[in-house]
């Protein structure tokens, strides 16, 4: 848990632009070994979060919003580069967004976090085409491609995409995430009974532990 005083510090900073401040904020936290998950979504997410419903409410110019996810943006790269496990490995992941979605700092979040745990991870970022996600995964060979989809128009979008890779790659691990999905609205999901909607890093965390799992039987 993030102690509400660090969270508001921090938001604080974040607000005014002060990226030198944030990332002191962060590095204490990395310092006193406190977990990825807590600050991902204790001060990522959280103020992220906030920074939408003030930004709503115009409390935030858009100005803003960029800053403030720009700092954050570098805070991932600074905690992936900080505690991301550097041995030699074959697991594989591309994250990707689908085309159309401009939000790609969750999607860069969990990119991190497979980072964390061993993975090497592909990152392809927003506004992805198709084909081009298509011929990264005949050649990179992924064991798992998780998709980020926040805006809710681009739904149907990541119906279709999904569909095309199940043809292409019938045995593909896909996993999905993103706000557009949660809260009971994973529905558009369930033709597909192998593709996971992955709400939590927590849920994240256990998937990861199972696939690590089946990846040791398929080797023994
Ligand atoms: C920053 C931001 C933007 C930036 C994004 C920049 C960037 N580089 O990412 C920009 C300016 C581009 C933008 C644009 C728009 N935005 Co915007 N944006 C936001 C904001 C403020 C923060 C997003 C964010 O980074 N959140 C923090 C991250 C960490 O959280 P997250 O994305 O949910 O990710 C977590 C989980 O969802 C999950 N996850 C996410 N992806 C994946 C993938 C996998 C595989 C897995 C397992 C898990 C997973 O794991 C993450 C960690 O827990 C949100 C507010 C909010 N509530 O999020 C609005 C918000 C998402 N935006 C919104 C809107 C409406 C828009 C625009 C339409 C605005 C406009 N009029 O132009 C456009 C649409 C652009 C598009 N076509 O995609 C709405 C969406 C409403 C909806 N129901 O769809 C929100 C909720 C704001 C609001 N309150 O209305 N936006």
């Amino acid at each position: 848990m993030i102690p509400e005083v660090i969270y508001l510090h921090y938001m604080n900073a974040l607000l005014e632009g002060d990226k030198k401040q944030c990332f002191q904020i962060v590095n204490n936290l990395i310092e006193e070994k406190t977990c990825i998950k807590d600050i991902y979504i204790g001060l990522f997410q959280r103020s992220m979060y906030r920074i939408g419903q003030l930004w709503e409410k115009e409390r935030c110019s858009v100005a803003g919003e960029h800053i403030a996810t720009k700092i954050t943006e570098s805070l991932v790269e600074f905690t992936v580069s900080k505690l991301a496990d550097k041995k030699e490995t074959d697991k594989v992941v591309i994250i990707t967004c689908i085309n159309k979605e401009f939000h790609e700092l969750g999607a860069r979040m969990v990119a991190g976090f497979f980072e964390v745990h061993g993975w090497n991870s592909i990152f392809l970022g927003s506004n992805t085409p198709q084909n081009e996600l298509i011929e990264l995964i005949k050649l990179r060979k992924p064991q798992v491609v998780g998709i980020s989809n926040n805006f809710y128009i681009n739904t149907g979008r990541l119906v279709q995409l999904i569909d095309l890779l199940k043809t292409e790659f019938p045995n593909l691990n896909i996993i999905v995430g993103g706000q557009s999905l949660a809260d009971g609205r994973a529905d558009c999901l369930c033709k597909f009974n192998d593709v996971r909607y992955i709400n939590t890093l927590d849920e994240l965390e256990n998937y990861l532990q199972t696939q690590i799992r089946i990846l040791k039987e398929h080797l023994d």
